[in-house]
């Protein structure tokens, strides 16, 4: 990958990480731990110490059914928190993780760098603002909300619709004006997705490199993990490292990751493996 993030330039296969701090009070695996800015901002710090690459800042949760957060309520959670980063010399680029143009907006003029919308530009207004902003911006796949995904999470040909809707929302992102190279394109574990087709997404992510954009995957203490193992969600650090490792030996170049310093480990020797593989062989 060859893309600008505020002040950095991530080029080559990484595996880049991108470090989740959730500004909120009902995450479904951190909620209420970082609703406080100072706690939110100390965070950022400590994911960025641990390694992280860049920082993804969320002030509503997307968690399956969670309720919508009023807009004021999500620009008082997000805000205050890039502006104290940016206050105090935070060194990493920051995302925004939201589905609302007037959270995207305030937090890019505060000093966020990317947008990262998880309904893939369903509402013109967010291309709109990412476009004004010429902003990059991570391109999710979903369909519904958060409050419907699960009852839309039926397909034919998992891989054939998901590439083909992410296709859909690139095409919404070039008819805004945003150029294809600002683009990172996501599959969505979890969002309409069964713990199964979850599962068969991680095994096949290396299909939707023919998208031609670089890839981020979120497979953090996910259900499908809880699935799989049983685990709760506060024990599925090793499922996470697992899907990490899977997704590196795939060629995804992003991972959005709640435990960062234990992610970097899986995935510098996932990408050492890879790399001492030829690569693409391996996907
Ligand atoms: N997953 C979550 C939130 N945002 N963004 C992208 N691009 N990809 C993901 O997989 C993704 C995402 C859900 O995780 P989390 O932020 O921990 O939980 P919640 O939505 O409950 O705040």
């Amino acid at each position: 990958m060859k893309l600008r993030i505020g002040a950095r330039l991530f080029e080559g296969p990484g595996p880049f990480l991108m470090g989740v701090v959730n500004a909120t009070p009902d995450s479904f695996s951190d909620g209420g731990r970082f609703l406080d800015p100072g706690a939110a901002a100390a965070q950022a710090e400590r994911l960025a110490a641990e390694g992280a690459d860049l920082v993804d800042l969320g002030g509503e949760s997307t968690r399956p059914g969670a309720a919508p957060v009023p807009v004021e309520e999500e620009l008082r959670r997000v805000v205050p928190v890039v502006e104290r980063l940016r206050a105090g010399g935070f060194a990493l680029p920051i995302s925004v993780d939201t589905m609302k143009a007037e959270v995207a907006r305030a937090a890019l003029a505060a000093g966020a760098d990317l947008v990262n919308d998880v309904r893939g530009l369903a509402d013109p207004a967010m291309a709109r603002a990412v476009a004004e902003a010429g902003a990059p911006v991570v391109l999710m796949h979903m369909r519904g909300t958060p409050a419907t995904m699960d009852q839309l999470a039926t397909y034919r040909d998992l891989l054939g619709e998901v590439a083909a809707e992410l296709r859909a929302a690139m095409a919404r992102a070039a008819a805004a004006g945003i150029p294809e190279g600002r683009i990172i394109l996501d599959p969505g574990l979890g969002f309409a997705k069964t713990p199964e087709q979850s599962v068969e997404l991680l095994a096949r992510v290396g299909e939707l490199k023919a998208l031609g954009r670089p890839l981020l995957v979120g497979p953090s203490r996910k259900r499908f993990i809880g699935h799989l193992t049983g685990a709760s969600v506060a024990d599925r650090l090793p499922g996470t490292l697992a899907a990490v490792t899977a997704c590196v030996l795939a060629g995804v170049e992003l991972l959005r990751v709640h435990d960062v310093a234990a992610a970097r480990q899986a995935a510098l020797v996932a990408a050492a493996v890879r790399r001492a593989g030829g690569g693409a062989a391996l996907g």
